[in-house]
């Protein structure tokens, strides 16, 4: 319940079930900086998602979409200017401007602070603060952390309640001084007395801000996505990488998935894909024909948290317990267990809206309906995109929706263990230039092929799109620290691992975006991925290459077209010739790239990534 305003301050009323003293501390102390209205904590129940979603109805955030087509489900519609992740707007306030690195936008953390005071000091007046308690990764697995975000927004509280862990349960388990990272978070439109609020309310002043070294995260002025799910890209990838660099793990952006083979052998594999480059279709692949009894799972499709277990193994664990991902080309064909996932308790959010209550957007049906309502609720018509251009959804149009409501989620999903992870995978969005697949010869070859993996840009972020720009590990804007000290520590995994009773995972990268001549994808991509897979899940089950080979290449190791499984599907050679070539003076060209970055991260760079572009050289200038 909303609690009552008392001095100028809404009091902190926690529930007598929290029994955290530093934690309702702190509520007061940001309570008294932002001064809220009242204050609510979140139990996480679904009598309260129901009542936050029914009360955004009202408000005009949300509209129910029709019982029958979409039940329990909604559409949030954005401010225009508020409709993705704002890389320019985001800090890593570390103490030295050279722990945060040349890839970060640092400012010093004091004069941050003193910023951030003027701009939170009153900026929840007239709205309620979210107290939203939740976990990253299963309650108690001693590979999750928690955290808990303050917020403004009914529409983040209801959406972290989807993402993540949240409510009681976790109070109860923080006890009375367990640790967790504190998240604030406001839209950073306060209002006035009488003053009636907005759809969508945001600020034109964004800033996203993470101090490292105390691990907190400070979010302003946007209400969408990783600016504002602080659980997400702010805590379990920036302050996470933090953390996993002092304690030895990994905080990465890739997807989990399991694979079974028809014999019944199982491995985990975790791929790295920057933002709206397919990793929620990967991670719920369905084999084509000629794949019968295998078997593909999901563990998560953005984030996972991996640390070495006992015996030297890497296991991973999503730390997430939903999905924010891309609508627009999303469909039954590109992603049926998708589709499958959304038909009830879904958030969507700038997505259109179709005359009978339902969603829709670009890519999702061959037919655009008659008629629509488009994201930013004007009318919209086949005719009206031809002449205008304008799209239905926004590109970067998401949807919210649980794990649990996924058909292909794996068992072990929210196994407080985590799950072994056999090997990683890379890859970017290159029309040009970079193989359909690469096996790294060795860890420090594959950790140099991650290091300088370029993607074209997506609408995933505000700015300019489909350029190719360095995205190392597709953490470019999730790396909380120096780059080359996040190189190092991969580096560093690697000899741990090495010197451990373990196998080290192998390392492979892909590229599913090239293009021929007339600028057409030539891979199919999707459920046929698989063919990709299981040539990587035969290496790993037999790495002397005896039963499936490949052969050396310029960096790493490639199939030839008859080490892949073909059944079921028209690919000639010479279509895989063309996506699998090495263009000796494309090569040289993307040489010249990689050193760009490597110039830009100096002299902190490790040695051993500077020795592998060397060998490369040679063998191009050869
Ligand atoms: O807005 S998010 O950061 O959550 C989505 C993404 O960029 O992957
Ligand atoms: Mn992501």
């Amino acid at each position: 319940m909303n609690q009552p305003v008392m001095g100028g301050v809404a009091a902190v009323n926690a529930p007598a079930s929290v029994k955290h003293q530093k934690l309702i501390n702190w509520v007061a102390e940001i309570a008294t900086l932002t001064k809220p209205q009242s204050i609510y904590w979140c139990d996480g129940s679904q009598e309260e998602y129901d009542r936050l979603c029914q009360q955004m109805v009202a408000s005009g955030t949300m509209t129910r979409l029709n019982a029958e087509k979409r039940p329990n489900s909604y559409l949030a519609c954005s401010d225009p200017s508020d409709v993705a992740r704002v890389e320019d707007r985001t800090f890593m306030c570390s103490a030295a401007k050279d722990q945060a690195g040349p890839t970060n936008n640092w400012t010093d953390p004091t004069e941050m602070r003193t910023t951030l005071h003027g701009l939170f000091d009153g900026c929840m007046r007239g709205r309620t603060l979210y107290v939203v308690p939740f976990s990253m990764g299963p309650l108690g697995s001693p590979i999750a952390h928690i955290g808990v975000e303050l917020s403004d927004s009914p529409y983040v509280a209801a959406n972290m309640r989807i993402m993540t862990r949240m409510g009681q349960p976790v109070l109860d388990a923080l006890g009375s001084d367990g640790e967790f990272v504190p998240c604030v978070h406001s839209v950073g439109a306060p209002l006035q007395a009488g003053q009636k609020d907005v759809a969508w309310p945001c600020n034109p002043t964004k800033y996203i801000v993470h101090y490292p070294e105390t691990r907190e995260i400070w979010s302003f002025g946007s209400g969408y996505g990783g600016n504002a799910l602080l659980g997400k890209k702010c805590f379990a990838l920036r302050i996470a990488s933090n953390m996993g660099r002092d304690e030895g793990w990994l905080a990465e952006h890739m997807l989990i998935l399991g694979v079974e083979s028809p014999a019944g052998k199982k491995h985990y594999v975790a791929a790295a894909f920057p933002s709206a480059c397919g990793k929620t279709n990967f991670a719920m692949l369905i084999p084509p024909q000629g794949f019968d009894g295998w078997k593909v799972t999901t563990i998560g499709d953005d984030i996972a948290w991996i640390k070495p277990g006992a015996d030297g193994r890497l296991y991973a664990i999503n730390p997430e317990a939903g999905y924010f991902g891309v609508a627009p080309g999303t469909n039954e064909k590109t992603n049926f267990n998708c589709m499958a996932s959304m038909r009830s308790d879904t958030i969507f959010t700038n997505v259109a809206l179709t005359d009978d209550g339902d969603v829709w957007w670009e890519g999702m049906t061959k037919e655009a309906p008659a008629h629509l309502i488009d994201w930013q609720g004007k009318d919209w018509t086949p005719d009206i995109a031809r002449e205008s251009g304008r799209k239905a959804a926004h590109p970067n149009a998401r949807f919210t929706v649980a794990a649990t409501q996924n058909p292909v989620i794996d068992s072990a999903w929210d196994d407080p263990a985590g799950v072994p992870i056999s090997a990683f995978i890379f890859g970017g969005r290159r029309s040009t230039t970079v193989p359909l697949v690469t096996e790294a010869r060795n860890w420090v070859e594959g950790v140099y092929m991650a290091a300088t993996m370029g993607s074209e840009t997506t609408a995933a972020a505000v700015g300019q799109q489909g350029v190719v720009r360095r995205d190392p590990f597709a953490m470019l804007p999730f790396a909380g620290y120096n780059m080359s000290d996040y190189f190092q520590h991969w580096l560093n995994m690697g000899r741990k691992i090495a010197a451990s009773p373990a196998e080290l995972p192998k390392i492979f990268c892909v590229n599913w975006f090239r293009t021929d001549a007339a600028g057409k994808f030539v891979w199919p991509g999707f459920g046929d991925n698989m063919r990709v897979l299981k040539w990587m899940l035969e290496r790993i089950e037999d790495p002397s290459g005896v039963r499936v080979g490949g052969v050396d290449h310029l960096f790493g190791i490639t199939p030839r077209y008859e080490d892949v499984n073909w059944d079921g599907i028209e690919f000639s050679r010479e279509q895989f010739t063309t996506i699998t070539s090495i263009d000796r003076d494309a090569w040289i060209a993307e040489l010249k790239l990689h050193d760009e970055l490597f110039d830009k991260l100096q002299q902190r760079l490790p040695r051993e990534l500077l020795e592998v572009r060397a060998k490369l050289e040679k063998r191009l200038m050869s």
